[in-house]
């Protein structure tokens, strides 16, 4: 629900009379539905359901929701990661499911008629539309170095961000300056939030950030008009509440002390932890570790063998050194305190040996038993110790009686 409906928001059909006219199965969407529960597994309504199918159900009485999409300071990697699925139906499925009214990079018009596309839908959507902006918005020198129609890029925003129902600030650009932000700034670039503080702002920082977060943002507006619970930077929690280093398949390198230290050694070829290449997993919320991009297995930074560089945080990426080592503030013991892979030998003390003795001589002895306790005879599922089975063969190479009943 969009609040009250206009007609021209009604004549945008629900999700399920779109998938229909346009012949989209029923299994594809569902699968999209999977996708998204695992996007976004805890802390959004949507997804909060036990079954695809369930979402499917929801999500297909919703209205496709009219989405006006503003480009920046950017490089499209915000759109190129939500369209560049690895499945192409599925790129077709995200421009079914959303109403797309004005997108730069995807609109066939340009110049006037693109500019006419943009007032129509404001005007046919006016408070009711989700406005996704992707780049950052220059402001140093009255904002001169972006302009569109010959107007500078900020009071677009203004404009268009301003008679929207929500805005959806993608990507680190737009979220709070990303790249074009890096000293020395030469444009004064800025985030939404910088020039809106008061509007209803979701930050999506990454860069990209994950396409099904976007997605389940806007999904949860279309079909509850509500948006999802917000940290202080305004970002959700359900796709940002945790930091890679949390759960990162590198972390027990991390924890025993195995570390590459330049990239092609043999750790790094072993798949150990970067956090010597300057990893920022330990301070960066984002949930990219689980939820990968693009539908590939291991398509994120540290799956592919680079370093994080913290890109969803506004103080990390772009301020501190990509190879820069950070300190680690979480409770863990500093690495040097780690043991060494491979450790000093030495001389074995007479107390030592005695001590290994004692303890290689109960492995023994542990093993011994055991070796009695259970059955070697073939087929034979008794329980240890209930008594001698009543017939089977041998086991080849057993280490019970053999044929003559001799141990
Ligand atoms: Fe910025 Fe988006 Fe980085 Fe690029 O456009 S967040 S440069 S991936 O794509 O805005
Ligand atoms: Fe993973 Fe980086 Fe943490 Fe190492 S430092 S475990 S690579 S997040
Ligand atoms: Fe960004 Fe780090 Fe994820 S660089 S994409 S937050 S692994």
């Amino acid at each position: 629900m969009l609040g009250a409906l206009n007609n021209s928001v009604r004549a945008l059909g629900t999700i399920d009379e779109r998938l229909m006219r346009c012949g989209v199965s029923r299994r594809s969407f569902l699968q999209f539905c999977s996708s998204l529960m695992i996007a976004a597994p805890f802390g959004l309504p949507i997804t909060d359901m036990k079954t695809p199918e369930e979402v499917a159900r929801k999500l297909g009485k919703a209205i496709r929701p009219p989405v006006i999409w503003l480009h920046f300071q950017d490089c499209t990697g915000c759109t190129e990661s939500l369209l560049r699925t690895s499945h192409p139906d599925l790129g077709d499925l995200i421009l079914n499911i959303i109403s797309l009214e004005y997108h730069e990079t995807l609109m066939a018009g340009s110049g006037r008629q693109a500019e006419e596309a943009l007032t129509q839908s404001v005007s046919n959507y006016s408070g009711k539309y989700v406005c996704v902006v992707e780049g950052s918005i220059p402001k140093r020198d009255n904002g001169i170095y972006m302009k569109l129609a010959g107007r500078p890029a900020y009071q677009v925003l203004e404009d268009v961000a301003g008679k929207a129902a929500a805005i959806v600030a993608i990507g680190s650009c737009a979220a709070w300056g990303g790249i074009p932000s890096a000293d020395p700034d030469p444009t004064g670039a800025l985030g939404v939030a910088d020039l809106m503080p008061k509007s209803t702002i979701v930050n999506l920082p990454g860069c990209p950030p994950n396409p099904y977060t976007l997605l389940g943002v806007v999904l949860q507006f279309a079909s509850s008009g509500t948006l999802p619970e917000l940290d202080h930077e305004r970002r959700p929690k359900f796709a940002y509440d945790r930091d890679i280093h949390e759960h990162c398949p590198r972390r027990p390198h991390f924890d025993a002390g195995r570390f590459v230290k330049q990239f092609g050694d043999e750790g790094h070829r072993q798949g150990w932890c970067l956090y010597e290449m300057g990893c920022k997993g330990p301070d960066t919320h984002a949930g990219c570790s689980t939820r990968h991009f693009n539908e590939i297995p291991d398509v994120w930074p540290i799956g592919i063998g680079a370093p994080c560089i913290g890109c969803t945080e506004k103080s990390i990426a772009f301020r501190v050194p990509m190879f820069q080592v950070i300190q680690i503030h979480t409770p863990a013991a500093p690495p040097e305190t780690y043991a060494p892979i491979v450790s000093p030998q030495g001389g074995v003390s007479p107390i030592a040996a005695g001590l290994v003795g004692l303890a290689a001589g109960a492995l023994a002895g542990a093993g011994f038993v055991a070796s009695r306790k259970f059955s070697t005879v073939r087929g034979d599922e008794s329980v240890p110790g209930a008594g001698a089975p009543s017939g089977g063969e041998h086991t080849e190479g057993g280490s019970g009686t053999d044929e003559d009943g001799k141990p």
